[in-house]
């Protein structure tokens, strides 16, 4: 092969394509019209899969976990819920992660700060376990949803008796697409606790959402069933939602450019998603990545937490949303209707 580089003059003297793609190879030039694949599509590829990943399971792998690495060794012990699309190894879908992390009693997370924006569901959790937010101290129980916004220092630690497990969220695969990481050491290990606060923009107890969802109107066969949003939106780039599916109504099915990765706050159900059944139990986490049509339901009632890059796309004016009709055969947009 001729790496050698064309001038302009015998560039513009190409005597066919050929000769022109090899004389525009070397110059990192490629011709649109003759792209294997095209670059542009007519709607979402749906490249990220649904998923499903259990707590029991996640649990367990934890407990060995707080055997074998200390968390004076490992920044976080935590389990990436890796989204099982060929070739990938960390995000969940294709903006968010989702993963497990334990701390046993009497153990300490040293306290950092990343440009990524993260939360935490706290799911098994016994008084004592706290997260330290720009030195404030907030009490970590089941079901209490605590932010740690972009480049907020947070630590963790455990002064109760039990083993404490929740899940976070980061925002972490959109920073490293968009490349603006950054992540910092805390210059005294553990931040310095400042005081303790019994309300804060930084935490949704348990007790506020349930007061919350209990006064709000219900909307059950809606496609988020019905939902309260936790914060306005909670981050630049994750949305959260609380929402309670009713005993035995399915959530009308929705597709949307939006991620949505869930996880059980209780109860238990399942959800078809782009075909696929997940069965899903307390604490358990799943995907329904965009443009995958997705609907739930619970025999006895539960509440999931909704986890979405809602805000980028609503942002970005990359919002597009449709429900399938009654009749069940058709599409109706509900989110920037295209015309
Ligand atoms: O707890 O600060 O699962 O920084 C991944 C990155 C948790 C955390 C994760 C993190 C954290
Ligand atoms: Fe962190």
């Amino acid at each position: 092969m001729n790496r050698m580089v064309s001038s302009p003059a015998s560039l513009s003297k190409a005597p066919d394509l050929e000769t022109l793609y090899q004389m525009l190879a070397p110059l990192s030039v490629g011709a649109g019209w003759a792209k294997p694949t095209p670059s542009l599509w007519p709607a979402p590829h749906k490249t990220f899969l649904p998923a499903h990943w259990s707590y029991e399971q996640g649990k367990a792998a934890l407990d060995a976990a707080g055997r074998l690495i200390d968390t004076k060794l490992a920044e976080r012990r935590n389990l990436i819920l890796a989204n099982p699309l060929e070739g990938n190894t960390y995000a969940t879908a294709r903006t968010l992660i989702a993963a497990y992390q334990m701390i046993l009693p009497g153990e300490k997370a040293r306290s950092h700060r990343h440009t990524p924006n993260a939360l935490r569901l706290i799911v098994d959790a016994e008084p004592g376990t706290y997260t330290v937010v720009d030195g404030e101290k907030l009490p970590m129980l089941p079901g209490d949803v605590l932010l740690t916004p972009n480049w907020r220092w947070h630590g963790h630690g455990n002064d109760g008796a039990a083993a404490a497990y929740w899940i976070d969220f980061l925002d972490a695969p959109l920073i490293q697409l968009l490349e603006p990481m950054f992540l910092e050491q805390h210059p005294d290990t553990y931040e310095p606790i400042k005081g303790s606060v019994s309300n804060s923009p930084m935490w949704f107890p348990w007790t506020e959402t349930q007061k919350r969802l209990a006064a709000t109107s219900k909307t059950p066969a809606a496609a988020y069933a019905t939902s309260i949003a936790l914060g306005d939106p909670a981050m630049e780039t994750i949305g959260l939602a609380m929402m309670e599916l009713a005993p035995a109504i399915s959530t009308q099915t929705l597709r949307t450019t939006v991620n949505n990765v869930y996880a059980v706050v209780e109860g238990a159900g399942e959800s078809e998603i782009d075909e696929q059944k997940i069965e899903w139990n307390r604490g358990d986490v799943f995907v329904a990545p965009s443009w995958r049509p997705h609907s739930h339901r619970s025999e006895r009632g539960a509440v999931l937490l909704r986890v979405s890059d809602e805000p980028v796309m609503s942002k970005l004016n990359l919002l597009r949303a449709q429900v399938k009709s009654e009749a069940g055969a058709d599409w109706e947009w509900v989110a920037a209707k295209s015309k």
